[in-house]
């Protein structure tokens, strides 16, 4: 076995441990990114496309935003359309000038990788049996095998647990410590990656025939939404099926039919745990907290915790100060409550004001009544779109 050492083992390069590395890096801090995937495998996941002001800033501030944000295409406008009438809503100019950027997930990975390894990082591809162990010491250990076979162990003072839900990092700590929350929105949606345009804007679409949503995802793909049942059978989306459906749901006959490039039935699950860490091991990302894709902040929760803690890090090794580091897991939280609420609110408003059969006759009216509240007042609309461009 090799054995090695250094500051910060950071497990997975997904959003948030990539974004964590790459501002250690910058802050002149050692650390070694350990990720089960392949390079490729990991450049082409595609997931989330919206990167919102206040990460955009971040990158800024640290002097990545050049080799991150690049061509990241900006929209300040969301549509809503409303049984096939379109609202818009100017979320910049509500927020103060503000807004967020159309940057999909894989284009901010492939940039992070990139920029990381410009830096001469050490980020290792292909890492499986990975195992942490002594999480309660002052020199915790992360053990793997390399694509070669050779198995490693690397000692360091701070672990970065930044592999997802299903990653290793969170099932490390004992039993006991964590309190899980979670909650299951009993909506299903059907998800398809399509060559097709982008639409104008970021649509939801709001009709008696269920909610539907449109997102760019690059220059000619886009991402569609569809309400369905929680437990829908992928097979029951045929091509036919699915432009019929979404024609139908974002009121536009006119649609093109492209390529699917991927479907799938997304769980609109939320998860939270508390505390984000457990003696030198810090949860960060989708290891911590799960939110629905509605209101778009999972990429974005991930990259705030990693700016949380490369700082908190920083300000430990650099002037030995680990008050910050103890404050990682409440500061994570209470962005992250604030975006479930944030989430819960928009699922409620836009599927409950669908089919009237599917919420009963009551919540429907009251989803449509919050729908038209940010149309009518300015205070809902400045609210929604503050936290919408990620404001704070
Ligand atoms: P990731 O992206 O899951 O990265 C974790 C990394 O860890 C690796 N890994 C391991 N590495 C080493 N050892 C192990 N044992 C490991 N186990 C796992 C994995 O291979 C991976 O590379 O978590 P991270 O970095 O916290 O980033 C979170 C975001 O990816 C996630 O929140 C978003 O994608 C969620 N999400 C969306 N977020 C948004 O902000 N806006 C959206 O519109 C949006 N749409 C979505 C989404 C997620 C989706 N899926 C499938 C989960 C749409 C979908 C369909």
């Amino acid at each position: 076995m090799l054995h090695e050492s250094t500051t910060v083992v950071v497990i997975g390069a997904g959003p948030s441990g990539l974004t964590l590395a790459n501002l250690l890096r910058t802050a002149g801090i050692d650390c070694v990114v350990v990720e089960r995937q392949t390079r490729t495998y990991v450049e082409q996941r595609q997931r989330a496309g919206v990167l919102e002001w206040r990460a955009a800033q971040m990158f800024e501030e640290w002097g990545l935003a050049g080799r991150v944000l690049q061509d990241a295409r900006v929209d300040g406008t969301q549509e809503f359309r409303i049984d096939g009438v379109p609202h818009l809503l100017e979320v910049a100019e509500r927020a103060g000038g503000r807004y967020a950027r159309i940057l999909p997930q894989q284009f901010l990975v492939q940039r992070l990788v990139a920029a990381f390894l410009e830096d001469k990082g050490d980020l290792r591809f292909e890492c499986t049996d990975v195992r942490l162990d002594r999480l309660d010491t002052a020199r915790p250990t992360v053990t793997y095998t390399d694509a070669e076979g050779e198995q490693h162990r690397i000692e360091a003072d701070y672990m970065a647990g930044c592999d997802g839900f299903h990653g290793v990092s969170r099932r490390s700590v004992p039993d006991g410590e964590l309190t899980t929350y979670t909650y299951d929105h009993r909506i299903g949606w059907f998800t398809v990656l399509a060559d097709v345009p982008p639409p104008r804007h970021p649509m939801f679409a709001v009709s008696t025939h269920g909610f539907a949503a449109h997102f760019p995802r690059g220059p000619r793909s886009s991402r569609f939404y569809l309400q369905c049942p929680m437990d829908d059978d992928l097979s029951g989306w045929t091509e036919e099926r699915i432009w019929e459906q979404l024609r139908l749901r974002l009121g536009e006959p006119a649609l093109p039919a492209g390529e699917v490039l991927e479907k799938a039935v997304v769980e609109m699950r939320s998860f939270v745990v508390d505390p984000m860490s457990y003696g030198r091991l810090f949860l960060v990302g989708d290891a911590a907290h799960i939110i629905t894709p509605m209101g778009g902040k999972g990429m974005n929760l991930a990259v705030f915790d990693a700016e949380t803690l490369a700082k908190a890090i920083r300000s430990a090794v650099r002037d030995g100060d680990e008050q910050p580091l103890r404050d990682y897991s409440a500061t994570c939280l209470d962005r992250t409550w604030s975006f479930q609420e944030y989430s819960r609110w928009m699922t409620e408003m836009l599927h409950d004001s669908g089919d009237p059969a599917t919420a009963g006759p009551f919540l429907h009216r009251i989803a449509r009544a919050r729908l038209k509240r940010l149309f009518t007042s300015d205070h809902a609309a400045g609210l929604f779109a503050d936290l919408q461009a990620g404001i704070g």
